[in-house]
């Protein structure tokens, strides 16, 4: 395709949405039967999409599909396979040098594949050979905490628990997760905040909820399900705001593709009706503005005799830290507030207007504010603002974090974590007979940097594409070159699979469309979706290669080779998945009755105390959690002129290319660009279509040696002295060590940067 920066004019959904659903098949799926299985999707007795982490609506008869979930189960349903053939045909020299869409859409992986070095290529192995020799380099290291397990968030319940097992038993708690680059400052700030780390809203509060404010996520294209809730909102007279540097047209207006009245009259639904569009980590000035402003309105309403507008029962019985808060608060100077956020004082004034008048919000938030230097800090601002008038634990109210891989937080539930608690590991040791390690284990980026270091010797992958989703890649690859071991399950192949160590390893799993034979007959697993909801999933195509194994069974092989004397039954858990259940159930009693709850249509909501005002907390209370400061990047981005963000582009999902499409943001066939706006262009002296490079700051905001060349340069609607452009290909302009602090993430939304113009 040729490639044209256009602006598109056309709402979120509609016939565009229609239109790349049927190209998405037609690339990729052979028609007939296959094209069936879309229709099987989030349905009760179908399989989960692989697409996002936005919940069914319950007991729903119809299916909801999205072009996106379309895109996902089209890619993994593909006709398309890397075969041996392919493998021995292309050196992995040679496969370096191809693009990143281009690995993923040679097809689906057929056979387990070993790494030879003296050929360059990847070569076919026997899985029990495979098996047998990863077990024995496992078994060879006195040291188990040189090895390090990640985990990728479309794993099940069951295979996650598995893999926990395995790596515990084996000796070692190192599970660095897609979570730590993703929402852990959810999982750490809510922790702190409210006492669970998960959102506490469900999918029948958008129906009650008077104001939903969308901060820092993009609906139309990473969950585009929630674009039937939100039109709901707006149908039914709630309103909407966004805050969003960006302006995305799946936050403006959406045509819902299964609504025929919309549909053939060409006519939207307007989603968003306030668009605040702030600086680049602004977020936290944005919301003490905000809250300043409501405090204030508070003392006025009450010196007035009239009635209060925060939730004062609410906020003596369920909460601990008011009056830090408010000493913090309005301390907080105007002047600050408005250059950091980048929003006036009129909008601010409108935004805390719009919260002031609804007695029910809901805050839904994603990568926008959680991939920042003061990511944990962000969410705690937001909860904050939802505690003073009691929007936590009511209806229609609540924070709701919109979680990234299908499965990321169902993998967290059921015991991928680094850093385990005492119960977790005292119930594995009851129902399985073997002590588990206490010590806490890496995260990502502590993996990252003993690959670097060579202090780790062996990297197992549960999917994903570890290497290329993290930051600084000369880090990275360089990591992955110095392993000992490294396998990885996955479906398709990537770069991070091309960084060989000693020893590589390529294993070929069960996609979730996929049929799962075992002993006992087909399988389900199950998933729980961002709002908790725990459900099965069945997957109904024939799988791509008869040589395909299951998480599950890849799991139990390398466990039986690696651990002879293994406690765990292996085989007749892998045989009967019920038997996994019951094993989850025995270390996690949240999951009481598991086996029978997934069997009902829809499944089961997992225990949110938060969401019920228990709150689990040292103060025994909600806490509002403070921050002195006022930009996410203290020392650091208020300094800089420009500051860039990393986003996803409408056909990609993380690191797989779907097509080199953005269509929302007007941009097709090419990656290559950087969104500025109109007047920071004119001030930075480039213009549509000039080519530039960027060049990251380091802390002392000087220029570093981390670039990214020949981007080109897209005027867009975007937030001045802000740039935008995509991941992966910018992830080398961000060092390992800029991340959060309390929670580990790497702050991908706000580098420092210089743009330079190529004469
Ligand atoms: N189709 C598809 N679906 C997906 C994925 C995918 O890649 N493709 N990925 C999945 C995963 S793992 C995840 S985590 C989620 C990600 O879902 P999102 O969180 O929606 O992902 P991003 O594309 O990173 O978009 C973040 C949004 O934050 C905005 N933003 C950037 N910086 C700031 C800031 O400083 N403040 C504010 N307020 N906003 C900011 C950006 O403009 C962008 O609109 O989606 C999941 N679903
Ligand atoms: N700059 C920047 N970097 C980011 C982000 C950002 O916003 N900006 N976002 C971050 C976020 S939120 C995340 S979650 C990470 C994503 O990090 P990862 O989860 O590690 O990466 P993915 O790209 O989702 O992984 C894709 C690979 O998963 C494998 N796969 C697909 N389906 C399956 C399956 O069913 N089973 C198995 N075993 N393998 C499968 C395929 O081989 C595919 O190549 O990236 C992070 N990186
Ligand atoms: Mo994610």
């Amino acid at each position: 395709m040729k490639s044209k920066i256009e602006e598109y004019t056309g709402p979120a959904g509609g016939w565009g949405a229609l239109k790349a659903v049927a190209q998405a098949i037609r690339g990729q799926m052979e028609m007939g039967k296959d094209i069936i299985a879309m229709f099987d999707m989030n349905k009760p007795t179908g399989f989960d999409c692989p697409g996002c982490a936005w919940p069914d609506p319950k007991h729903s008869a119809s299916f909801d599909m999205c072009e996106n979930g379309a895109k996902a189960v089209s890619w993994e349903a593909t006709a398309k396979r890397a075969t041996p053939e392919f493998f021995a045909a292309n050196p992995v020299s040679e496969l370096l040098k191809w693009n990143d869409y281009d690995l993923e859409n040679e097809g689906r992986l057929t056979h387990p594949m070993k790494y030879d070095a003296t050929t360059d290529t990847y070569r076919v192995i026997e899985w029990q050979t495979a098996f047998d020799e990863i077990g024995a380099i496992l078994r060879r290291y006195d040291d188990h905490n040189t090895v390090e397990f990640y985990t990728s968030g479309r794993t099940s319940n069951e295979a996650a628990f598995l893999y926990q097992l395995f790596a515990r038993e084996y000796g070692t708690n190192n599970f660095p997760d897609c979570s730590n680059m993703c929402h852990e400052p959810t999982s750490v700030g809510l922790a702190a905040a409210i006492g669970l780390g998960k959102g506490t809203v469900l999918l029948e509060d958008f129906d009650q909820a008077d104001l939903v404010i969308c901060i820092g996520h993009n609906p139309g294209t990473n969950h585009p399900r929630m674009l039937s809730s939100l039109r709901a909102v707006s149908k039914r007279g709630g309103t909407i705001v966004a805050v969003n540097p960006l302006k995305e047209r799946g936050l403006e207006r959406f045509t819902y593709p299964q609504d025929p009245v919309e549909m053939l009259t060409l006519s939207s639904t307007k989603l968003a009706s306030h668009y605040y569009q702030v600086r680049i980590g602004g977020d936290i000035a944005l919301l003490k503005g905000v809250m300043r402003l409501v405090l204030e309105q508070h003392k006025a309403a009450v010196a007035a005799a009239k009635p209060a507008i925060l939730d004062l029962d609410f906020i003596e019985q369920h909460t601990h830290g008011f009056a830090e808060l408010e000493q913090d608060i309005v301390s907080t100077k105007w002047d600050e507030i408005i250059s950091k956020s980048g929003i006036s004082r009129e909008q601010i004034e409108e935004l805390a207007q719009l919260y002031i008048q609804a007695e029910r919000t809901i805050i839904c938030y994603g990568m926008g504010i959680t991939q920042h230097q003061h990511g944990t800090q962000n969410i705690q601002q937001l909860v904050n603002l939802l505690l003073l008038k009691g929007n936590i634990g009511k209806e229609g109210a609540g924070i709701c974090p919109l979680r990234g891989h299908s499965n990321v937080q169902g993998d967290r539930t059921v015991g991928i974590t680094e850093k385990p608690s005492a119960t977790m590991l005292a119930n594995i040791e009851k129902r399985f007979g073997f002590t588990p390690p206490k010590e806490f284990g890496h995260a990502a980026v502590a993996t990252m940097q003993a690959l670097f270091e060579g202090t780790s010797k062996a990297l197992i992958c549960m999917g994903g594409n570890l290497a290329v989703a993290m930051p600084d890649h000369d880090a990275t690859y360089a990591g992955m070159k110095k392993l000992e071991l490294a396998v990885h399950t996955a479906t398709k192949l990537n770069r991070s699979h091309l960084l060989t160590a000693k020893n590589t390893y390529l294993m070929p799993v069960l996609g979730r469309t996929e049929i799962d034979m075992q002993q006992s007959g087909a399988q389900c697993v199950t998933v729980e979706d961002s709002m908790s909801m725990v459900h099965a999933s069945r997957g109904m195509l024939k799988p791509a290669s008869p040589l395909l194994k299951s998480e599950c069974a890849i799991v139990a092989g390398l466990a039986k080779a690696t651990l002879p004397d293994s406690k765990v039954a292996w085989d007749e858990l892998v045989n009967d998945y019920d038997q996994i259940r019951d094993a989850i159930e025995a270390v996690f009693p949240d999951f009481k009755d598991y086996n029978a709850r997934i069997r009902v249509p829809g499944g089961f909501h997992l225990v949110n105390p938060a969401a019920e005002r228990r709150w689990v907390t040292a103060s025994g209370k909600a806490n509002f959690i403070t921050t002195d400061s006022l930009n996410e990047d203290p020392q650091d981005t208020q300094d800089s002129e420009l500051v860039l963000t990393t986003v996803r582009s409408h056909d990609q999902y993380n690191t797989t290319i779907y097509s080199m499409n953005d269509r929302y943001r007007g941009v097709f066939g090419r990656r290559d660009v950087v969104f500025i706006s109109a007047a920071e262009a004119e001030k930075q002296g480039v213009k549509a279509g000039d080519v530039v490079n960027l060049i990251a700051l380091g802390k002392d905001m000087q220029p570093t040696y981390r670039r990214l060349d020949k981007l080109t340069i897209v005027v867009h609607d975007i937030a001045d002295r802000c740039l935008a452009t995509y991941f992966p290909e910018s992830n080398n302009l961000l060092p390992l060590d800029r991340f959060d602090a309390q929670s580990g993430i790497p702050s991908y939304k706000n580098i420092p940067i210089k743009l330079e113009k190529v004469a």
